[in-house]
Protein backbone atom coordinates (compact mmCIF):
# COMPACT_ATOMS: atom_id res chain seq x y z
CA UNK A 1 0.00 0.00 0.00
CA UNK A 2 1.69 3.37 -0.99
CA UNK A 3 0.38 4.97 2.23
CA UNK A 4 2.01 2.51 4.25
CA UNK A 5 5.36 3.06 2.19
CA UNK A 6 5.25 6.58 2.78
CA UNK A 7 4.91 6.46 6.24
CA UNK A 8 7.72 4.16 6.76
CA UNK A 9 9.42 6.83 4.80
CA UNK A 10 8.12 9.45 7.08
CA UNK A 11 9.40 7.48 10.03
CA UNK A 12 12.87 6.53 9.19
CA UNK A 13 12.84 9.97 7.88
CA UNK A 14 12.16 11.58 11.11
CA UNK A 15 15.05 8.90 12.48
CA UNK A 16 17.58 9.94 10.25
CA UNK A 17 17.15 13.56 10.46
CA UNK A 18 19.80 13.64 13.17
CA UNK A 19 22.25 12.31 10.39
CA UNK A 20 21.90 15.88 8.30
CA UNK A 21 24.67 17.99 7.13
CA UNK A 22 27.66 17.42 4.56
CA UNK A 23 28.39 13.68 4.79
CA UNK A 24 24.92 12.62 5.28
CA UNK A 25 24.05 14.00 1.78
CA UNK A 26 25.19 12.37 -0.47
CA UNK A 27 25.12 9.38 1.12
CA UNK A 28 21.13 9.69 2.22
CA UNK A 29 18.23 7.26 0.26
CA UNK A 30 16.75 9.35 -2.44
CA UNK A 31 13.17 9.89 -0.57
CA UNK A 32 14.73 11.18 2.37
CA UNK A 33 15.45 14.26 -0.08
CA UNK A 34 12.41 14.73 -0.55
CA UNK A 35 11.27 16.70 2.43
CA UNK A 36 12.47 19.34 2.83
CA UNK A 37 14.85 19.16 6.42
CA UNK A 38 14.04 21.51 9.01
CA UNK A 39 17.21 23.79 8.62
CA UNK A 40 16.67 23.61 4.48
CA UNK A 41 15.22 26.67 2.48
CA UNK A 42 14.18 27.61 -0.68
CA UNK A 43 15.91 30.03 -2.84
CA UNK A 44 13.14 31.95 -4.73
CA UNK A 45 12.92 31.70 -8.47
CA UNK A 46 13.62 35.52 -9.84
CA UNK A 47 11.23 34.12 -13.07
CA UNK A 48 8.15 33.80 -10.73
CA UNK A 49 5.95 36.48 -9.29
CA UNK A 50 6.15 36.95 -5.99
CA UNK A 51 3.90 35.29 -3.48
CA UNK A 52 3.15 32.88 -5.87
CA UNK A 53 0.59 29.81 -4.11
CA UNK A 54 -1.55 27.09 -5.63
CA UNK A 55 -5.37 27.88 -4.94
CA UNK A 56 -6.96 25.36 -2.53
CA UNK A 57 -9.43 22.91 -3.82
CA UNK A 58 -12.60 23.96 -4.48
CA UNK A 59 -16.11 22.44 -5.88
CA UNK A 60 -15.75 22.76 -9.95
CA UNK A 61 -12.28 24.84 -9.45
CA UNK A 62 -9.17 24.30 -10.99
CA UNK A 63 -6.50 22.95 -8.87
CA UNK A 64 -2.68 22.97 -9.27
CA UNK A 65 0.65 21.63 -6.98
CA UNK A 66 2.80 23.99 -5.62
CA UNK A 67 5.66 21.76 -7.14
CA UNK A 68 8.55 23.30 -5.28
CA UNK A 69 6.50 21.43 -2.12
CA UNK A 70 7.01 17.95 -3.78
CA UNK A 71 7.79 16.09 -0.52
CA UNK A 72 6.52 12.14 -2.04
CA UNK A 73 6.79 10.37 -4.55
CA UNK A 74 3.08 9.65 -4.73
CA UNK A 75 1.05 12.56 -4.82
CA UNK A 76 -1.31 13.06 -1.78
CA UNK A 77 -5.08 12.54 -3.18
CA UNK A 78 -5.83 16.17 -2.10
CA UNK A 79 -2.73 18.07 -3.79
CA UNK A 80 -3.05 15.93 -7.19
CA UNK A 81 -3.87 18.92 -9.55
CA UNK A 82 -7.52 19.06 -10.35
CA UNK A 83 -8.80 20.22 -14.25
CA UNK A 84 -12.29 19.42 -15.83
CA UNK A 85 -13.89 21.14 -18.59
CA UNK A 86 -17.55 20.48 -17.42
CA UNK A 87 -19.05 19.67 -14.40
CA UNK A 88 -17.94 17.58 -11.86
CA UNK A 89 -20.97 14.60 -11.60
CA UNK A 90 -21.53 13.04 -8.26
CA UNK A 91 -22.32 9.57 -8.93
CA UNK A 92 -23.41 6.89 -6.42
CA UNK A 93 -21.53 3.98 -6.47
CA UNK A 94 -25.14 1.20 -6.59
CA UNK A 95 -26.20 3.23 -9.39
CA UNK A 96 -23.24 3.44 -11.55
CA UNK A 97 -22.85 1.16 -14.83
CA UNK A 98 -20.30 0.71 -17.36
CA UNK A 99 -21.08 -0.03 -20.60
CA UNK A 100 -19.06 -1.58 -23.75
CA UNK A 101 -21.22 -0.61 -26.60
CA UNK A 102 -20.83 -0.32 -30.79
CA UNK A 103 -18.80 -3.02 -32.91
CA UNK A 104 -18.21 -6.01 -30.05
CA UNK A 105 -19.43 -9.38 -30.02
CA UNK A 106 -21.09 -8.88 -27.12
CA UNK A 107 -22.96 -5.29 -25.47
CA UNK A 108 -21.87 -5.22 -22.30
CA UNK A 109 -23.00 -3.51 -18.98
CA UNK A 110 -20.78 -3.86 -15.72
CA UNK A 111 -21.79 -2.70 -12.28
CA UNK A 112 -19.12 -1.37 -9.93
CA UNK A 113 -19.26 -4.27 -7.47
CA UNK A 114 -18.82 -6.55 -10.82
CA UNK A 115 -15.76 -4.42 -11.86
CA UNK A 116 -14.66 -4.69 -8.45
CA UNK A 117 -15.01 -8.56 -8.33
CA UNK A 118 -12.70 -8.97 -11.59
CA UNK A 119 -8.81 -9.31 -11.10
CA UNK A 120 -7.29 -5.88 -9.74
CA UNK A 121 -4.39 -4.44 -11.24
CA UNK A 122 -2.13 -1.49 -10.13
CA UNK A 123 0.47 0.65 -11.64
CA UNK A 124 2.08 3.85 -10.79
CA UNK A 125 1.30 6.95 -13.62
CA UNK A 126 2.73 9.85 -13.45
CA UNK A 127 0.68 12.56 -15.60
CA UNK A 128 0.56 16.48 -16.68
CA UNK A 129 -2.29 18.18 -18.35
CA UNK A 130 -1.19 19.32 -22.48
CA UNK A 131 -1.61 22.69 -21.23
CA UNK A 132 1.05 22.33 -18.10
CA UNK A 133 3.54 25.11 -17.99
CA UNK A 134 6.22 26.81 -16.35
CA UNK A 135 3.82 29.85 -15.20
CA UNK A 136 2.07 27.78 -12.58
CA UNK A 137 5.42 25.91 -11.67
CA UNK A 138 4.29 22.59 -14.21
CA UNK A 139 1.75 22.67 -11.35
CA UNK A 140 -1.04 20.78 -13.43
CA UNK A 141 0.93 17.11 -12.70
CA UNK A 142 0.76 14.64 -10.08
CA UNK A 143 1.73 11.07 -9.77
CA UNK A 144 -0.19 8.38 -7.99
CA UNK A 145 -1.04 4.41 -7.46
CA UNK A 146 -4.01 3.78 -9.74
CA UNK A 147 -6.00 0.70 -8.84
CA UNK A 148 -8.76 -0.90 -10.68
CA UNK A 149 -8.86 -3.55 -13.80
CA UNK A 150 -7.43 -3.87 -16.88
CA UNK A 151 -9.20 -2.44 -19.65
CA UNK A 152 -7.53 -5.01 -22.29
CA UNK A 153 -9.72 -7.86 -20.46
CA UNK A 154 -12.77 -6.33 -20.66
CA UNK A 155 -12.46 -5.72 -24.61
CA UNK A 156 -10.91 -8.66 -25.27
CA UNK A 157 -13.99 -10.73 -23.60
CA UNK A 158 -16.66 -8.37 -25.49
CA UNK A 159 -14.92 -9.33 -28.43
CA UNK A 160 -13.88 -6.22 -31.14
CA UNK A 161 -15.51 -6.96 -34.20
CA UNK A 162 -12.91 -6.69 -37.04
CA UNK A 163 -14.31 -3.29 -38.57
CA UNK A 164 -13.83 -2.10 -35.49
CA UNK A 165 -10.87 0.85 -35.30
CA UNK A 166 -11.95 3.00 -32.92
CA UNK A 167 -12.35 3.00 -29.15
CA UNK A 168 -14.73 6.26 -28.01
CA UNK A 169 -14.43 6.89 -23.57
CA UNK A 170 -17.38 8.79 -22.91
CA UNK A 171 -17.95 10.75 -19.51
CA UNK A 172 -20.96 11.11 -17.30
CA UNK A 173 -20.26 15.13 -17.00
CA UNK A 174 -21.94 17.28 -20.12
CA UNK A 175 -21.61 20.82 -21.26
CA UNK A 176 -22.83 22.74 -24.34
CA UNK A 177 -20.97 23.20 -27.61
CA UNK A 178 -21.18 25.42 -29.59
CA UNK A 179 -20.55 23.65 -32.97
CA UNK A 180 -22.12 25.76 -36.59
CA UNK A 181 -23.69 27.89 -34.81
CA UNK A 182 -25.37 25.00 -32.89
CA UNK A 183 -25.76 24.21 -29.62
CA UNK A 184 -25.25 20.44 -29.16
CA UNK A 185 -25.28 19.01 -25.63
CA UNK A 186 -22.16 16.58 -25.26
CA UNK A 187 -20.52 14.50 -22.79
CA UNK A 188 -16.84 14.69 -21.98
CA UNK A 189 -15.32 12.18 -25.08
CA UNK A 190 -11.83 11.07 -25.82
CA UNK A 191 -10.49 8.13 -28.22
CA UNK A 192 -7.66 6.08 -29.48
CA UNK A 193 -7.37 3.63 -31.85
CA UNK A 194 -8.14 -0.16 -31.03
CA UNK A 195 -4.20 -0.83 -30.44
CA UNK A 196 -3.70 1.64 -28.45
CA UNK A 197 -6.18 0.73 -25.84
CA UNK A 198 -5.48 -3.16 -25.89
CA UNK A 199 -2.28 -2.39 -24.61
CA UNK A 200 -2.19 -4.17 -21.25
CA UNK A 201 -0.91 -1.24 -18.95
CA UNK A 202 -3.87 0.67 -19.98
CA UNK A 203 -6.75 0.51 -17.10
CA UNK A 204 -10.69 1.37 -15.40
CA UNK A 205 -9.12 2.82 -11.93
CA UNK A 206 -11.63 2.97 -9.35
CA UNK A 207 -8.75 3.48 -6.54
CA UNK A 208 -5.98 6.17 -6.37
CA UNK A 209 -3.14 5.95 -3.68
CA UNK A 210 -5.08 3.01 -2.18
CA UNK A 211 -8.00 5.23 -1.66
CA UNK A 212 -11.57 4.73 -3.45
CA UNK A 213 -11.27 7.45 -6.12
CA UNK A 214 -13.18 11.05 -4.94
CA UNK A 215 -15.44 12.80 -6.92
CA UNK A 216 -12.85 15.33 -7.93
CA UNK A 217 -10.57 12.67 -10.17
CA UNK A 218 -13.24 11.05 -11.51
CA UNK A 219 -15.04 8.54 -9.08
CA UNK A 220 -16.48 5.72 -9.51
CA UNK A 221 -14.54 5.17 -12.07
CA UNK A 222 -11.78 6.60 -14.33
CA UNK A 223 -9.48 5.65 -17.59
CA UNK A 224 -5.62 5.61 -16.86
CA UNK A 225 -3.79 5.62 -20.21
CA UNK A 226 -0.07 5.41 -18.79
CA UNK A 227 2.14 7.23 -20.77
CA UNK A 228 -0.06 10.02 -22.55
CA UNK A 229 -1.42 13.46 -21.35
CA UNK A 230 -3.66 14.09 -18.70
CA UNK A 231 -6.31 14.50 -21.46
CA UNK A 232 -6.91 10.38 -22.02
CA UNK A 233 -7.82 9.99 -18.89
CA UNK A 234 -11.43 10.03 -18.75
CA UNK A 235 -13.19 10.77 -15.56
CA UNK A 236 -16.61 9.80 -14.61
CA UNK A 237 -15.92 6.90 -17.01
CA UNK A 238 -19.70 5.11 -18.18
CA UNK A 239 -19.14 4.48 -21.82
CA UNK A 240 -16.67 2.70 -24.16
CA UNK A 241 -18.01 2.48 -27.48
CA UNK A 242 -16.01 0.69 -31.04
CA UNK A 243 -16.76 2.20 -34.36
CA UNK A 244 -15.31 1.97 -37.48
CA UNK A 245 -13.81 5.27 -37.88
CA UNK A 246 -12.26 8.04 -36.26
CA UNK A 247 -14.05 10.25 -33.49
CA UNK A 248 -14.19 13.93 -33.85
CA UNK A 249 -15.20 14.79 -30.40
CA UNK A 250 -13.85 18.71 -29.18
CA UNK A 251 -10.81 17.11 -27.29
CA UNK A 252 -9.69 15.21 -29.98
CA UNK A 253 -10.01 17.21 -32.80
CA UNK A 254 -10.75 20.72 -31.93
CA UNK A 255 -9.15 21.60 -28.31
CA UNK A 256 -6.41 19.68 -27.14
CA UNK A 257 -4.95 19.81 -30.83
CA UNK A 258 -1.15 21.16 -30.87
CA UNK A 259 -0.65 23.48 -34.46
CA UNK A 260 2.87 23.27 -35.49
CA UNK A 261 5.29 24.18 -38.35
CA UNK A 262 7.17 20.96 -39.14
CA UNK A 263 8.94 19.15 -41.32
CA UNK A 264 6.13 16.52 -42.43
CA UNK A 265 8.68 14.07 -44.25
CA UNK A 266 10.34 16.11 -46.29
CA UNK A 267 7.76 18.84 -46.67
CA UNK A 268 7.25 21.85 -44.27
CA UNK A 269 3.30 22.14 -43.29
CA UNK A 270 1.23 23.60 -40.44
CA UNK A 271 0.06 20.62 -38.97
CA UNK A 272 -2.24 19.98 -36.43
CA UNK A 273 -1.97 16.61 -33.92
CA UNK A 274 -3.83 15.69 -31.03
CA UNK A 275 -2.54 15.24 -27.96
CA UNK A 276 -1.44 12.16 -26.77
CA UNK A 277 1.74 10.67 -25.96
CA UNK A 278 3.62 12.61 -23.38
CA UNK A 279 6.76 14.31 -24.66
CA UNK A 280 10.07 13.60 -23.07
CA UNK A 281 10.43 16.12 -20.66
CA UNK A 282 11.94 18.04 -17.79
CA UNK A 283 11.99 20.44 -15.14
CA UNK A 284 13.17 22.06 -12.03
CA UNK A 285 10.99 22.46 -9.57
CA UNK A 286 13.09 23.74 -6.99
CA UNK A 287 16.57 24.89 -5.02
CA UNK A 288 17.11 24.64 -1.66
CA UNK A 289 19.79 25.53 0.83
CA UNK A 290 20.80 22.98 3.58
CA UNK A 291 23.95 23.08 6.11
CA UNK A 292 25.21 20.98 3.52
CA UNK A 293 25.20 23.06 0.84
CA UNK A 294 22.24 23.56 -2.68
CA UNK A 295 19.85 20.54 -3.54
CA UNK A 296 18.67 20.82 -7.04
CA UNK A 297 15.24 19.04 -7.06
CA UNK A 298 12.99 18.79 -10.61
CA UNK A 299 10.70 15.91 -12.46
CA UNK A 300 11.00 13.85 -15.58
CA UNK A 301 7.83 12.82 -17.69
CA UNK A 302 7.32 11.14 -20.66
CA UNK A 303 5.62 8.13 -22.79
CA UNK A 304 7.33 5.52 -20.30
CA UNK A 305 10.56 5.23 -22.99
CA UNK A 306 13.23 3.99 -20.57
CA UNK A 307 15.90 6.93 -19.92
CA UNK A 308 19.57 7.67 -20.07
CA UNK A 309 19.91 9.80 -18.18
CA UNK A 310 19.40 13.43 -17.03
CA UNK A 311 21.61 16.51 -16.47
CA UNK A 312 21.57 19.56 -14.93
CA UNK A 313 22.99 22.84 -16.16
CA UNK A 314 24.55 25.73 -14.16
CA UNK A 315 24.66 28.92 -15.90
CA UNK A 316 27.34 28.46 -18.43
CA UNK A 317 29.09 25.26 -16.95
CA UNK A 318 29.01 21.46 -18.54
CA UNK A 319 26.07 19.29 -17.87
CA UNK A 320 26.20 17.51 -14.60
CA UNK A 321 24.29 14.10 -14.13
CA UNK A 322 21.09 14.24 -11.46
CA UNK A 323 20.50 11.48 -9.72
CA UNK A 324 16.85 9.83 -10.60
CA UNK A 325 14.54 8.48 -7.91
CA UNK A 326 15.28 5.39 -7.82
CA UNK A 327 11.62 4.06 -6.52
CA UNK A 328 10.40 5.27 -10.02
CA UNK A 329 8.83 2.97 -12.34
CA UNK A 330 8.00 2.86 -15.94
CA UNK A 331 5.14 5.09 -16.03
CA UNK A 332 5.82 7.26 -12.89
CA UNK A 333 7.16 10.53 -12.93
CA UNK A 334 10.66 10.68 -12.45
CA UNK A 335 12.48 12.86 -9.84
CA UNK A 336 16.15 13.80 -9.81
CA UNK A 337 18.53 15.57 -7.39
CA UNK A 338 21.56 17.18 -8.30
CA UNK A 339 23.90 18.07 -5.05
CA UNK A 340 25.29 21.72 -5.54
CA UNK A 341 28.25 21.98 -3.66
CA UNK A 342 29.72 25.47 -4.67
CA UNK A 343 27.06 27.55 -5.56
CA UNK A 344 27.49 31.14 -5.46
CA UNK A 345 25.48 33.95 -3.71
CA UNK A 346 23.39 35.68 -6.21
CA UNK A 347 21.50 34.78 -9.48
CA UNK A 348 22.25 32.10 -11.50
CA UNK A 349 20.39 30.30 -14.71
CA UNK A 350 19.58 26.51 -14.18
CA UNK A 351 18.28 24.28 -16.62
CA UNK A 352 17.86 20.68 -16.79
CA UNK A 353 17.65 18.19 -19.90
CA UNK A 354 16.76 13.94 -20.49
CA UNK A 355 17.76 11.62 -22.63
CA UNK A 356 16.10 8.10 -23.36
CA UNK A 357 17.77 5.21 -23.98
CA UNK A 358 17.13 6.01 -27.94
CA UNK A 359 19.34 8.46 -27.74
CA UNK A 360 16.67 11.40 -28.08
CA UNK A 361 17.33 14.38 -26.08
CA UNK A 362 14.67 16.84 -24.82
CA UNK A 363 14.89 19.58 -27.19
CA UNK A 364 15.64 23.32 -26.19
CA UNK A 365 13.06 26.05 -26.90
CA UNK A 366 15.21 26.34 -30.51
CA UNK A 367 14.70 23.21 -31.54
CA UNK A 368 10.82 23.25 -30.86
CA UNK A 369 9.20 23.65 -33.99
CA UNK A 370 7.30 27.02 -33.94
CA UNK A 371 4.37 26.11 -31.93
CA UNK A 372 1.49 28.54 -31.47
CA UNK A 373 -0.73 26.46 -29.73
CA UNK A 374 -0.13 25.77 -26.07
CA UNK A 375 -0.11 22.44 -25.76
CA UNK A 376 3.10 20.26 -24.96
CA UNK A 377 5.17 22.45 -23.54
CA UNK A 378 8.01 20.11 -23.61
CA UNK A 379 11.53 22.17 -24.24
CA UNK A 380 14.13 22.30 -21.88
CA UNK A 381 13.08 25.33 -19.24
CA UNK A 382 16.26 27.49 -18.13
CA UNK A 383 14.60 29.51 -14.64
CA UNK A 384 16.59 31.76 -12.50
CA UNK A 385 17.49 31.45 -8.82
CA UNK A 386 18.53 33.88 -6.41
CA UNK A 387 21.01 31.77 -4.09
CA UNK A 388 21.78 33.11 -0.87
N1 LIG B 1 -14.80 13.32 -17.96
C1 LIG B 1 -13.73 14.11 -18.01
N2 LIG B 1 -12.50 13.56 -17.95
C2 LIG B 1 -11.41 14.33 -18.01
C3 LIG B 1 -11.51 15.73 -18.14
C4 LIG B 1 -12.82 16.29 -18.20
O1 LIG B 1 -12.99 17.50 -18.32
N3 LIG B 1 -13.89 15.44 -18.13
N4 LIG B 1 -10.37 16.49 -18.21
C5 LIG B 1 -9.18 15.80 -18.68
C6 LIG B 1 -7.98 16.61 -18.55
S1 LIG B 1 -7.78 17.85 -19.69
C7 LIG B 1 -7.01 16.33 -17.62
S2 LIG B 1 -5.57 17.17 -17.63
C8 LIG B 1 -7.21 15.25 -16.62
C9 LIG B 1 -7.03 15.76 -15.21
O2 LIG B 1 -7.24 14.73 -14.29
P1 LIG B 1 -7.32 15.08 -12.73
O3 LIG B 1 -8.30 16.20 -12.57
O4 LIG B 1 -7.71 13.86 -12.02
O5 LIG B 1 -5.94 15.52 -12.37
O6 LIG B 1 -8.51 14.68 -16.70
C10 LIG B 1 -8.96 14.46 -18.01
N5 LIG B 1 -10.19 13.73 -17.94
MO1 LIG C 1 -5.73 18.73 -19.41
Amino acid sequence: MPQEKEQQRRNVLKGGLALGGVAATASMPFWSKLALAQDEELMPFTDMPEGFTAPPVTPGGIHFLDTRYIDSFYTPVDDFYIVQHYNQPVIPEDEYRLQITGMVDSLVEISLAELKSRPKVEIDAGFECGGNRAAIFHGLIGNARWGGVSLRELLLEAGIQSAGIEVVFYGADMGTENIRDMDAEQNFGRSMHFSDALRSEVMLAYEMNGEPLNMYHGAPVRLIVPGWYGVANVKWLNQIHVQDRRFMGRFMARDYVTLSHRNIGGVERWEERSVTKTQLKSAIIRVTRNDGGHEIMGFVLNDGTPLRSVEVKIDDGPWQSAEIDPDSTQYSWKLFSRFWSDATPGEHTIVSRVTDVNGQVQATPDQIPEKPTRWENHAQFPRTVMIS
